[in-house]
């Protein structure tokens, strides 16, 4: 390519760019009373920086090719600080592996722009093969605590196979998003954790962690469900037997495994929680999202379970790397009562819905549970229409 070709097609790239993630965003309306879908995706492997994938270089990449691809941008940790809307982003690259990059909103719902560095993650002595999912929680010991999977190759793995592998809750912590100080990883009593999440505030004086136990990389087994444990110190992080707080039931949509997604919401009436639920059909796993509360004297007791799916992928957000589902880490509670969900579809990318903590108590307070029997939602459904069509 001459120079002159490649520095037009330079500008070319960089003004479709510039568009793309300067576009503005639209709530999608009527909507269903408890949440606002948006129009648009708010990060996709375009988002990310021309300079993160090409070499600009005319010398050294004459036919401005793609030199390092990103595949996807999905389940991402969330939070505010000085006002600002902060994503911990999951990036996947061509290469399958996954790294942590910072991306930034005003507004929490368009023109999110990355910080021009990925996060240069600590080691431990066992370095990490892939990691993601970081769940953000702003402890109220003053730390902003990163928990996120670090999967490694199963040691156990017999000859030839080399596909098993090993997830546990790697942990970091930072006080402004830029600086990272890598904690050991959890230490428990299982073989596998994934989805571990930090509950906020102090309980009996200990940190409490959300987990979720599983058998094997894929399969909860007789693992699987939320769990809750205490543990004295992030430092050394330990915990010892966990109490399933949030179980796997059967013909419902955590019937294969679930977990949680986000650090709980405080509100007046009790901890506000949003998870994800998997069930198997005969198109694979399917991925949905779920809510439940939790009271505010023993956050590990549950005091509302709305029945069903809170939450799951439809339209375009049906199909990517991953069909069929919809996974969330990350929410965000403004100050006046707005909640930012951040969800990822398909593991591609990444969407906001809104919603306000007024409209999630509703919806957990007020939404029937799943009472396992179709004659009782028949009934459910009955009573609801009779209410309804009083008088007809
Ligand atoms: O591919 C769907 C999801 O699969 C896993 O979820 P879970 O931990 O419940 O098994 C995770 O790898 C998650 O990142 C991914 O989105």
């Amino acid at each position: 390519m001459k120079k002159k070709e490649f520095q037009k097609r330079l500008k070319e790239l960089q003004k479709k760019h510039d568009k793309l993630i300067n576009k503005r965003n639209k709530k999608v309306v009527p909507g269903n009373g408890i949440f606002h879908r948006y129009k648009r995706p708010i990060l996709t492997a375009d988002h990310t920086p021309l300079f993160w994938r090409y070499d600009l270089n005319y010398k050294t990449n004459p036919c401005l090719m793609e030199r390092i691809g990103v595949n996807a941008t999905m389940n991402s940790g969330a939070i505010m600080l000085n006002g600002k809307f902060y994503l911990v982003v999951r990036v996947e690259g061509n290469d399958r592996k996954s790294f942590f990059a910072i991306a930034e909103s005003k507004n929490g719902t368009d023109r999110w722009k990355f910080w021009d560095f990925p996060i240069d993650m600590p080691q431990t002595d066992e370095p990490d093969v892939n990691v993601y999912d970081m769940r953000l929680t702003h402890h109220e010991d003053g730390w902003i605590y990163g928990i996120f999977c670090v999967e490694r190759k199963d040691k156990n793995a017999p000859p030839g196979d080399t596909s098993a592998a090993n997830a546990q809750a790697g942990i970091v912590r930072t006080k402004d998003l830029k600086k990272w100080e890598r904690l050991p990883d959890l230490k428990h009593r299982g073989e596998q954790q994934r989805n571990v999440v930090l509950h906020p505030e102090f309980v009996d004086g200990k940190y409490a962690l959300y987990t979720r136990p599983q058998d094997s990389f894929i399969e909860a087994g007789t693992g699987g469900g939320i769990g809750w444990a205490l543990c004295d110190n992030m430092e050394k992080a330990e915990i010892g037997d966990e109490i399933i707080i949030d179980e796997r039931v059967y013909h419902t949509i955590k019937e294969s495994k679930n977990g949680q997604g986000a650090a709980p919401i405080k509100t007046e009436k009790g901890w506000l929680h949003l998870a994800h639920g998997v069930r198997g059909c005969a198109a694979g796993l399917r991925y949905t999202l779920y809510m439940f509360m939790t009271s505010l004297e023993d956050p590990a007791k549950v005091i509302a379970r709305p029945g069903g799916l809170f939450m799951g992928p439809t339209g375009k957000e049906r199909v990517g790397d991953v069909s069929n589902v919809l996974f969330v880490n990350g929410w965000i509670a403004t100050e006046d009562g707005r909640v930012f969900i951040y969800y990822a579809s398909s593991d591609t990318r990444m969407h906001v819905a809104t919603s306000t903590i007024d409209q999630l108590v509703d919806y957990c307070l007020n939404t029937p549970e799943d009472l396992n029997h179709s004659h009782l939602s028949v009934k459910q459904r009955t009573e609801l229409i009779k209410r309804n069509l009083k008088g007809k």
